[in-house]
């Protein structure tokens, strides 16, 4: 029998009341359904019309954004959405989400439309106000999606994000728009290369995110040693950190065996096992549930 507990611990004094909690609720249903659990499903799947556009309500906006790269040599493009009702007289927060191997700055807007998932979100008053930054991960000269990415020197490129994202990127985003700049105001998450690069470069950068989301997290995410070498600093620094996986994705031990590792060394987090594949019903699943946890 499988049963996996979802982790929710932000608010640490209720971390044994959720712990025996989810423990009974487990139990029950486990009894109920005679021995088929599905406990991961700590969070009900979204309403219907969830990511269908409405026309009822107020829109937020997607532009494209250019920046300087020093560290790829070159002038790159990310997407920025910002909330209906955008001025440049409010201060927001920043999720930077991220894109998977196939992809590029335009994956999670073709493939996921999270400007209709939020703008949704917005109009039930579920989630802060946020801005998204959309960047191309692939950090090289031609970072399009062309050709064999898995080549190599393309995977390499997943890798080099991290100094663009922290050196180039965020500087350029906080300099020419109305953000707050500071760790509990940046989030990072991403699918698959994206969510590896998300757990690399978040909890590698306590001290530059205190968001960090994996969603079906690839081979590019480091050993949960390497994440997590600390795991008291890592629990004393993230507001949240958030891993997600479809249950008929082979990438799943990637999530999972980071998702054992904090068990153990009693790092809060979630882990959020969905039903599905490698696929963006997963995604847009994960990132409706995600952006509801976040800046709060
Ligand atoms: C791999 C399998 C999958 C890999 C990357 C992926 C770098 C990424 C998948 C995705 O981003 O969707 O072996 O190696």
């Amino acid at each position: 029998m499988l049963i996996r507990f979802p982790l929710e611990f932000r608010n640490k004094f209720s971390l044994t009341t959720n712990m025996i909690m989810n423990k009974l609720i487990l139990l029950l249903s486990g009894i109920l359904l005679g021995g088929m659990v599905y406990g991961q499903n700590a969070f009900t799947p979204p309403p219907t019309g969830f990511d269908v556009a409405r026309n009822d309500i107020p829109h937020g906006k997607i532009d494209t954004l250019s920046y300087p790269s020093e560290t790829v040599g070159s002038t790159r493009k990310a997407l920025i959405y910002t909330p209906p009702g955008y001025s440049a007289d409010q201060k927001l927060p920043v999720l930077y989400l991220l894109h998977g191997i196939g992809g590029d700055e335009k994956e999670w807007l073709y493939g996921g439309h999270p400007e209709v998932i939020i703008d949704n979100l917005y109009a039930e008053g579920k989630v802060a106000p946020m801005m998204v930054v959309m960047p191309n991960g692939r950090a090289m000269k031609d970072d399009r999606a062309t050709g064999n990415v898995f080549a190599p020197d393309k995977v390499e490129a997943f890798a080099r994000f991290e100094m663009d994202l922290l050196s180039d990127l965020i500087p350029f985003v906080e300099k020419n728009y109305p953000v707050i700049q500071d760790r509990e105001h940046r989030a990072i998450a991403g699918l698959s290369m994206g969510g590896g690069q998300s757990l690399n470069f978040g909890l590698g950068n306590l001290d530059s995110f205190a968001w960090v989301g994996g969603f079906s997290s690839a081979p590019n995410t480091k050993k949960p040693e390497e994440l997590v070498p600390d795991p008291d600093k890592t629990k004393e620094q993230l507001k949240l950190l958030w891993i997600s996986c479809g249950d008929q994705d082979g990438l799943i031990t990637f999530s999972a065996r980071l998702h054992d590792y904090l068990e153990v060394h009693k790092v809060p987090h979630i882990y959020f096992i969905d039903q599905g594949q490698h696929d963006f019903k997963v995604w847009k699943n994960s990132l409706y549930h995600f952006t509801q946890l976040l800046f709060k």
